[in-house]
């Protein structure tokens, strides 16, 4: 449309009531709607919405208008263009499935933005033992989807329930229950890892893991409320999908082995809250599945279904990720089929203060380190040693934050303080940390022997370089 005259972004934002007449734009088009908008088949309160700057980012959500019927009724209120400039950043806009990416804190550094994946600084880990929401690490692999909590739908299928739904409203109905769960990413450390050799994902540091408070509702009930009866021994798998997908429309998926989703202390929960308030966008708005004890791949963000199974999930996720492998193994031999899924994590500790590099002071000649350790499949953290010295005297930390230890589980995290005797005149030291879990499984010594080639279950001892003041 030559001859219209060029309006700029902030001109048509002016324009964003009827005293002022409504304008929107889309592409490189203005658009006077002032007359248009009470006859808008969709209301007139949507159409407002968009008064004032583009309406691409809501068409995308209300598929109706990609329509040349839409197109034709928009052009007739057509008042001028954008400058080519301008208008390039809303076409961006509307092809980009990344356009509805919640605010992110700033502390938190990503590894990758599209997906979002990001963890936050690792000194605040230590600080408390609940990780506060905003702070918790985020991995994504796909857009976050934009769900609405009023038309959100939970759906349950499979073998031996009856095909059932439930909205937000119903999920709050079962008993309320919270369970306060560390979920760390199979590819936590993997920074570490990769100085072995390198290895295909992101370069996650020891800050890829979180504890939090998580409540809902179990998903035992939820099966039983879809008259799920425990006694067919061809349920082997729960499996889960979520409202988010790819640009075929592939959901992300996984499942878990149904001993773990059916163990009446297994603690799994259809979660509708992290810490006290509703779970926020990054971390599975409105319910996610919590599984404690469980890889973080698992815990599915944004539940759209469940489903009952005598089968694994075939999703990618499930079937060729998330896997582990002997070292010698590549990618040119490597057979995803032939190793199982991870799912109870190994014990792992990482050293959160000092941090690599850091120049210390010493406290009455004591080096403070600090610390978290957590172990997969509930078991218990039963003690750190941490050295300074290459292993030749090893000091046993103390745990500043550890639930009740009569519980038959221990989701959540273990914090740990330990203070290291540092003779004079040293100059530089190096610290090392393994934690112990109840079962006795101790940490490896290094990389070098668990490198596999997606760079998972990194848990080998940290190792911490710091100069002393
Ligand atoms: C429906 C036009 C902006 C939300 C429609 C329909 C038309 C239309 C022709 C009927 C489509 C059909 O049923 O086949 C327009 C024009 C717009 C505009 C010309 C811009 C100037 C918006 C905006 C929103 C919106 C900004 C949301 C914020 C809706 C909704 C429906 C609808 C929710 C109903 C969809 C349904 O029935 O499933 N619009 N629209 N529209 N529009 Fe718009
Ligand atoms: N669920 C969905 N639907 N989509 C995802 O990309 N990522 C998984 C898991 N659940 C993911 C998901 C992975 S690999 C991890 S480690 C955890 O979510 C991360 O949870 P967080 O972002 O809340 O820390
Ligand atoms: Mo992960």
């Amino acid at each position: 449309k030559c001859g219209l005259p060029t309006y700029t972004l902030d001109e048509v934002a002016t324009h964003a009531s009827k005293e002022d007449g409504i304008w929107v734009t889309f592409r490189q088009g203005v658009y006077d709607i002032t007359n248009f908008v009470d006859q808008h088949p969709g209301g007139h309160e949507k159409i407002s919405m968009a008064a004032g700057g583009s309406v691409e980012p809501f068409w995308l959500l209300y598929g109706v208008h990609k329509t040349p019927g839409v197109l034709a009724i928009l052009e007739k209120y057509r008042i001028g263009n954008l400058s080519e400039e301008e208008a390039s950043v809303s076409i961006a806009d509307m092809e980009d499935p990344y356009a509805f990416e919640p605010r992110r804190h700033p502390a938190l550094k990503p590894s990758n933005l599209k997906p979002f994946n990001a963890e936050p600084p690792m000194t605040l880990l230590v600080d408390s033992f609940i990780t506060p929401s905003d702070l918790f690490y985020v991995r994504n692999h796909l857009p976050v989807p934009e769900v609405d909590e009023k038309s959100y739908s939970l759906e349950v299928s499979g073998l031996c329930v009856k095909n059932s739904s439930f909205n937000l409203e119903d999920l709050k109905k079962f008993p309320k229950y919270s369970v306060t769960a560390t979920i760390q990413c199979a590819g936590n450390r993997r920074s570490e890892m990769v100085n072995v050799k390198p290895v295909k994902g992101l370069n996650w540091g020891q800050a890829a893991i979180g504890n939090a408070t998580w409540s809902g509702a179990r998903l035992i009930d939820v099966l039983k409320a879809s008259g799920f009866k425990d006694n067919n021994l061809k349920v082997q798998h729960i499996q889960f999908e979520g409202l988010d997908t790819d640009s075929a429309h592939v959901p992300y998926g996984a499942s878990i082995p149904a001993e773990k989703a059916l163990d009446p202390r297994g603690d799994v929960i259809l979660a509708y809250e992290m810490n006290g308030q509703p779970i926020p966008k990054d971390h599975g708005f409105p319910v996610r599945v919590i599984v404690p004890g469980i890889v973080g791949a698992r815990n599915v963000k944004w539940l759209g279904r469940i489903v009952v199974s005598e089968v694994e999930s075939d999703s990618h996720w499930q079937q060729n990720d998330y896997k582990g492998f002997s070292p010698s193994v590549d990618w040119d031999t490597v057979d995803f089929s032939k190793a199982p899924a991870i799912q109870e994590l190994p014990v792992v500790s990482a050293i959160c203060e000092p941090l690599e590099g850091a120049t210390v002071k010493l406290e009455n000649n004591k080096l403070v380190v600090r610390g978290y350790a957590w172990s997969g499949g509930g078991r218990r953290i039963i003690r750190v040693d941490v050295t300074a010295d290459g292993g030749k005297t090893w000091h046993v930390a103390d745990f500043t934050d550890q639930n009740d230890s009569k519980v038959p589980y221990h989701w959540a995290w273990t914090l740990w303080k330990a203070e290291i005797p540092v003779t004079q005149n040293v100059k530089k030291v190096e610290i090392w940390a393994k934690a112990v879990d109840s079962s006795y499984n101790v940490q490896p010594e290094r990389f070098e022997n668990i490198w596999n080639l997606r760079g998972v279950c990194g848990n080998a001892y940290h190792r911490v370089n710091v100069n002393i003041k």
